[in-house]
């Protein structure tokens, strides 16, 4: 009898030792999509979100991060898409990458528009960054805080850049838009569209002589050693990452949980922008000293440029919308 009632409690506290396992296994997982790994920024923003929020949650919550665009195979323009169906449940993306499906995020690609970083600021903290973060929501993604990838900077196998007929006939790598092709036509190259996947094998045949990308993905994947040995630093564009959410996941969450995942994305965020900046003139040296020759444009050279793509900042200015086009400049003239 003993034994018996003995065993049946051993049953039971088996039982809740059970219950107790599935309840902690609950602990809630996530998975954020990001293009570059965790030897970039862009991946460390994504890491640094996951490490505040499962320190700030006791480990309820926990972001798995899934970089090189592997939930969408590789097709960086399809992340936006896979966010809003489910398929995926946070990323840290690019303005570029979502651009097919928010027109408004073509803001930050128009040529020569925001010159630095304090104008990069002023728009993402600005109205216009607001109407931005609305068109994005309308877009079926509920946005969460800004973090950067950076000013692109211009590379190629060919020679010197340092005013637009230079690029005459060169074929360069582009992703994101229609409006990436505009502006490299304009500048009289042969732009052609490809993933980050596909880029370094192409640049690595010489079946494209160019690309464009920030000095820290310049400098950490080594396009270098793939044959691009002249640097332009033309500041053409700023290309801000955003935290984003799926819908149905957001509105699954306490309100607790959702402040709480903001707030870390806007720490993570912060933090990334800060180093992505602070390690530039280092990345800058980095690159110079591996025998790449890098062009600095003087203010008549930067205006030929400006010149050169003003009739695609007047139409994609349109396809955007004049009025946002008219709050970031505001945003831009009032800081
Ligand atoms: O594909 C690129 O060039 C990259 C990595 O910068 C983006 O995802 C926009």
């Amino acid at each position: 009898m003993m034994t018996f009632r003995f065993s049946r409690l051993a049953t039971a506290l088996a039982g809740t030792a059970l219950v107790c396992t599935a309840l902690s296994a609950q602990a809630r997982e996530l998975s954020v999509s990001t293009v570059l790994s965790d030897a970039f920024p862009w991946g460390q923003a994504a890491e640094k979100w996951a490490e505040l929020v499962e320190a700030r949650s006791d480990g309820r919550l926990t972001l798995r991060v899934y970089p090189n665009a592997q939930l969408v195979s590789g097709d960086q323009t399809r992340e936006f898409s896979a966010m809003r169906s489910g398929l995926i449940d946070l990323a840290v993306g690019s303005t570029i990458n979502w651009s097919p499906q928010v027109p408004e995020l073509n803001l930050f690609s128009l040529p020569f528009f925001m010159p630095d970083n304090a104008a990069v600021d002023a728009v993402t903290g600005g109205a216009a960054g607001e109407r931005v973060f609305a068109a994005i929501e309308a877009g079926g993604v509920v946005p969460l805080a800004w973090g950067e990838n950076g000013f692109r900077q211009l590379s190629n196998s060919q020679g010197p850049i340092d005013e637009p007929s230079d690029l005459e006939g060169l074929k360069i790598r582009v992703v994101g838009s229609p409006l990436f092709q505009d502006t490299f036509e304009a500048l009289g190259a042969n732009p052609t569209q490809m993933s980050w996947a596909d880029a370094k094998p192409a640049l690595t045949t010489g079946a494209v002589d160019g690309q464009e990308n920030p000095l820290s993905v310049f400098d950490v994947a080594r396009i270098d050693q793939v044959g691009q040995t002249h640097l332009t630093l033309w500041n053409y564009m700023n290309d801000p990452l955003v935290f984003a959410a799926n819908q149905r996941v957001w509105g699954s969450l306490s309100a607790e949980d959702q402040a709480l995942l903001r707030q870390a994305a806007v720490d993570a965020g912060e933090w990334e922008i800060a180093m992505t900046r602070d390690e530039e003139s280092e990345r800058r040296a980095a690159i110079e000293a591996r025998g790449v020759a890098i062009v600095e444009l003087s203010e008549a050279q930067h205006q030929a440029f400006v010149e050169a793509t003003q009739s695609v900042y007047d139409s994609w200015g349109e396809q955007i919308g004049g009025s946002l086009v008219q709050a970031a400049r505001d945003d831009m003239a009032a800081d």
